[in-house]
């Protein structure tokens, strides 16, 4: 890509000019099940830019959407680049406040709304002063305009330019707590994380089909299911619905991905449900990574064992836009965030910003051509995170003497227990070592004389119960030390979760905690 260029010259048209008309971009595995070739991918972009256009969009202006893994996700997202507006992706599974919050925040003149997700995306617009244009892809209720409507005779427009350096599109990251913030990305950190990552580190190429259980208003998800298999004319499945394990099956037997980009959480699932089923699973599998929060070395080992396939684990972040920080093919560790990806630098620092040494506790931060230009209207946030060229995660890490990094929790995660920090992570990881223990969570909890321990949550694999999981205190302690095992452990249907897949650990927490 040009310094001077639009990102969706490179990503979209470049196939054009390269021959890949015809290539399959997206399918559908669920809802309409519909295809989208790169030339058709190019022109419904180049049409939706125009529609912008004909509805007053002028550069700049914020396009929300609130839109399903669906071929349309890929067609508002570039159309928008093409007519030089920001696209605002948006979580599909907020509530109605929320979204209210979300679409003031932004200022979005257009919003682009899935029709199932219509009901509850209605009420945050009473009274919303920004919104032009409501576009839902179905059948239009009263006051909004059916996506095809939408784009009915749209002259398509050619794209404009832009520099690589200039706004594309904004991401509202999730936050554990609080109102999300809008993370600003330019046009060239598309291009940097597809190039670093992507083709890097994952090697995705031209014949790799790709499955991502990260939806693409992740950032995760973005780069998986769009910007990287975008970057070499890849083919993308695409699953609007939850993923289950049956579901997920089902897709491998079918689609036949060659690269699936999946959550710890899920991983375990997985595992526990082939483990119960029983027999090999035959797939066309070469690669798996995962993200969201660190892949526990048991699941990652057991996946491997199972379905001979390696799942590199990696930590990136909504403002680096992807992952800085990763394993590689053929160099795997698993119960580490393995090394940094080349073209990003990371370091440990103390609570005084002084780098620490192998074996010690760190935030880590990290620097590298993708990193946000801020957040949206949040100043002391943006310079609380983005100082100079580093930006700050919030993640505790230890480095190895070999060089690889092993998550610790979130700087507001980890706590003290007689003076010596505890990783609940690393409790967690000892908990589900415990062959009926699916999933856990630790939280500091005040004892009789008000001190803080570790509590323990717990969900169950399918058809345990409470009477088999024993001694859970003590297998924790066998494992990883005395003053680290958990006092209480309570069993538990589910943990609180973000939309991706990261523990609300905060959720759990006692009210007591200071
Ligand atoms: O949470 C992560 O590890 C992550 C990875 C890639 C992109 C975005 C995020 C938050």
């Amino acid at each position: 890509m040009k310094d001077n260029e639009n990102a969706a010259v490179w990503f979209v048209d470049r196939h054009i000019a390269e021959g890949r008309a015809d290539k399959l971009a997206f399918r559908e595995a669920d809802g309409e099940r519909r295809d989208l070739s790169y030339g058709r991918l190019a022109q419904e972009t180049s049409t939706f830019a125009g529609a912008l256009y004909r509805h007053g969009v002028r550069r700049e202006e914020r396009v929300a959407m609130v839109v399903r893994d669906q071929i349309e996700f890929p067609v508002v997202f570039w159309g928008a680049l093409k007519a030089g507006a920001i696209p605002v992706p948006i979580n599909t599974l907020l509530s109605s406040q929320i979204y209210e919050d979300i679409l003031t925040d932004s200022r979005a003149s257009v919003l682009v709304v899935s029709e199932d997700l219509w009901d509850t995306v209605r009420p945050a617009l009473d009274g919303n002063p920004f919104l032009r244009s409501v576009v839902v892809i179905g059948d239009a209720p009263e006051g909004t305009e059916s996506y095809t409507d939408f784009i009915a005779g749209a002259d398509p427009v050619d794209t404009v330019q832009a520099s690589g350096d200039e706004l594309a599109f904004w991401l509202y990251s999730s936050g554990s707590t609080g109102m999300p913030k809008g993370v600003r990305h330019v046009h060239s950190s598309l291009q940097a994380t597809a190039e670093l990552f992507g083709q890097g580190v994952v090697g995705i190429g031209e014949d790799d089909v790709v499955y991502s259980v990260a939806k693409m208003f992740f950032a995760y998800g973005l780069g998986n299911a769009m910007s990287f298999p975008m970057s070499v004319g890849a083919t993308t499945i695409l699953m609007g619905g939850r993923p289950t394990p049956d579901g997920v099956f089902d897709l491998f037997a079918t689609h036949k991905p060659t690269i699936f980009c999946g959550v710890p959480t899920l991983f375990a699932a997985l595992v526990a449900a082939q483990e119960k089923n029983g027999g090999k699973p035959e797939t066309a599998l070469r690669l798996c990574t995962s993200a969201g929060e660190a892949l526990p070395r048991d699941v990652g080992e057991r996946w491997k064992a199972l379905w001979g396939v390696d799942i590199i684990d990696g930590v990136g972040s909504t403002e680096m836009l992807h992952i800085f920080l990763s394993n590689r093919p053929g160099d795997i560790a698993y119960g580490t965030s393995g090394l940094p990806v080349p073209g990003y630098e990371v370091r440990l620092v103390d609570e005084h910003d002084e780098d620490v040494g192998d074996g010690e506790v760190g935030e880590l931060l990290v620097r590298g051509p993708s990193s946000a230009e801020g957040y949206w209207n949040r100043r002391h946030k943006s310079q609380a995170t983005f100082q100079g060229h580093w930006t700050r995660t919030g993640d505790k890490y230890e480095r190895t003497a070999e060089g690889r990094f092993v998550y610790c929790g979130r700087t507001d995660d980890m706590f003290k227990v007689s003076g010596i920090w505890v990783s609940p992570f690393e409790v967690e990881q000892a908990l589900i070592e415990h062959p009926a223990v699916l999933e856990a969570a630790v939280v500091p909890w005040p004892d009789e004389k008000g001190l803080e321990k570790p509590k323990a949550y717990v969900v169950l694999k399918d058809g345990n119960n409470e009477a088999e999981i024993g001694n859970l205190k003590d297998f924790v302690k066998e494992q990883i030390g005395m003053w680290k095992y958990p006092r209480w452990v309570d069993v538990v249907p589910d943990l609180p979760k973000t939309a991706t897949g990261k523990i609300q650990r905060f959720k759990l927490r006692g009210p007591e905690r200071c």
